[in-house]
């Protein structure tokens, strides 16, 4: 008798415990933050540019359809690593001490999203790139991509182990991500975090045997900059992120020495992607590209049509992982739909920078021009923010962490640089006392590509940078000069907007604390 009134007291007690945590679980979002890198902005359907029209990416639209479009998002260092840090960390690169790729490793000892959500009873993983050199922090589960990570088998880093896993990047992350979800200790229990970052669109751009023909017999429309000559500007013109003039003819844009020829022209890494490929894919990797550069030997060709020929080649290939990409993200949209995910879990996809598709020339990033200083984003939460909402105020990646804790009812620490987002993402509303303009420093030089150190500031129409080491100035007018191609920076009737922007850029250095010497 004593024991049956025990017995029913304790499963009241675990009923009553079960629906607390049901209505916990209810009231506190689960988030799911997928990022992948060096996705441009250009390359996304949902923001209507040429090349998104033709090679789309309806899946990740889905999300912005659903939520929110970010039209004015901007990271704070154009490269991995230091966007990474700003995520996690809510602060500037010389705050959270990630300044370049070349740093010696992320100090994980500092508070970071994932240890504050940690703390706040939510379930933290991370799966895929991290590229910040020391042991992530903060997470209940983390399996992450050694270094760049491979396309092909690549290796993965555990707590325990480091281990080759054979398949595609990109459907591996996928896989292990649903994994962890139908796994995880805190199922039913605990909210959750993860983060979900994929190595694809990255250099160079090897993409998933399904794709190999996808873009095959696309053109992508050239952009009008594509033989920039580089004039008023000075660090533009000593860069080596030229598409026609350093790309590696074999690594980046798998030509191959003659007809019918197995061996790439010129692949320079100890880590070459073929490397990593097993002898029959391989094989069938130079099968898939055969007919096409036999093609290219089939006539000569001028200096200006083998420029277009390899944008063309570098657009199917670079569209083509992201065609993976795409499908990852369905995948992901498909689960938490299945699963009844989707009530009450943000579902984000960004990139960790923008990247030029052919602008000015170039591939990677790293300047400040508009198209490697946004970082297209879309948002969407069941309930909270309605489909169709357009974000147009200025937000940047220093923004991500204290939103994310704002979402999830925790106080933001006071210390972190960013600023919550919510409730412009809940009302469409931007708060009068928005930010109107945007700091931005880059640090890694010397280092690869040769883009110069610089600083620099957004405002309205009109975004000054400075080349520090070299005291040299740009100045652009953005409704009239969309592309940045002409430094109005000394010409005649600049003096008071220069002013204004200098005043501008001094006042945010100062209020980010950046020190004097990282401005020299
Ligand atoms: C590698 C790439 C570079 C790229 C950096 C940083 N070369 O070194 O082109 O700028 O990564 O990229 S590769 O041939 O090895 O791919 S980042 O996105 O990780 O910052
Ligand atoms: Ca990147």
């Amino acid at each position: 008798m004593m024991m049956n009134k025990f017995r029913g007291l304790m499963i009241g007690m675990l009923c009553l415990l079960a629906v607390r945590m049901a209505a916990q679980d209810k009231e506190r979002p689960n988030i799911i933050f997928i990022m992948s890198d060096d996705h441009a902005r250009q390359a996304m359907s949902i923001y209507g540019h040429p090349i998104g029209k033709v090679a789309p990416t309806p899946n990740i639209d889905r999300i912005g359809e659903e939520g929110a479009v970010f039209y004015n998002n901007y990271c704070c260092n154009s490269i991995s690593g230091p966007s990474r840090a700003a995520i996690l960390t809510g602060k500037h690169s010389h705050k959270n001490g990630f300044m370049q790729n070349s740093n010696k490793a992320f100090d994980g000892s500092q508070q970071t999203l994932p240890k504050i959500l940690q703390a706040n009873g939510y379930e933290t993983a991370i799966i895929g790139k991290w590229h910040l050199v020391s042991k992530p922090t903060g997470f209940d589960h983390w399996m992450i991509l050694n270094d760049q990570g491979d396309y092909y088998n690549p290796y993965f880093i555990t707590e325990s182990d480091t281990t080759r896993h054979y398949g595609y990047v990109t459907d591996l992350i996928t896989e292990y991500c649903e994994d962890w979800l139908d796994n995880r200790e805190g199922k039913g229990v605990k909210p959750f975090f993860l983060m979900m970052h994929h190595k694809a669109a990255h250099r160079n751009w090897v993409p998933a045997e399904r794709h190999y023909h996808l873009y095959e017999n696309t053109e992508f429309p050239v952009p009008d900059t594509y033989f920039d000559d580089y004039s008023t500007r000075y660090a533009a013109g000593l860069q080596e992120m030229n598409i026609y003039r350093d790309m590696y003819e074999g690594h980046d844009l798998k030509m191959v020495t003659g007809i019918d020829s197995d061996t790439l022209l010129y692949d320079p890494w100890p880590h070459a992607f073929l490397q990593t490929m097993t002898d029959d894919e391989q094989k069938r990797f130079f099968e898939a590209y055969r007919d096409r550069n036999n093609k290219f030997y089939e006539r000569k060709r001028t200096p200006k049509e083998v420029a277009e020929w390899k944008y063309q080649r570098y657009l199917q290939d670079y569209m083509a992982t992201i065609a993976s990409v795409d499908e990852s993200v369905g995948e992901i949209l498909d689960y938490l739909e299945r699963t009844g995910l989707d009530e009450n879990t943000i579902v984000v996809y960004t990139t960790d920078q923008g990247f030029y598709l052919g602008e000015h020339g170039w591939f990677d990033k790293r300047f400040m021009y508009e198209e490697s200083f946004c970082m297209p984003m879309v948002m969407s939460w069941k309930g909270q923010i309605a489909p169709g909402t357009k974000v147009d105020a200025l937000t940047q990646n220093i923004d991500f962490a204290p939103t994310f804790l704002d979402m999830c009812g925790i106080d933001v620490p006071e210390d972190m640089q960013g600023v919550s987002f919510k409730s412009m993402v809940e009302t469409g509303e931007t708060p009068d006392n928005w930010r109107s303009s945007l700091y931005y420093h880059y640090y890694e030089f010397p280092g690869f590509h040769s883009v110069r150190a610089h600083y620099g500031v957004k405002m309205g129409n009109y975004k000054l940078i400075h080349f520090y080491k070299d005291d040299k100035w740009e100045l652009f007018n953005l409704s009239e000069d969309p592309s940045e191609l002409h430094n109005i920076y000394g010409e005649a009737g600049t003096d008071g907007i220069i002013d204004t922007l200098k005043t501008e850029l001094k006042r945010l250095q100062s209020e980010y604390d950046v020190p004097e010497y990282l401005c020299k």
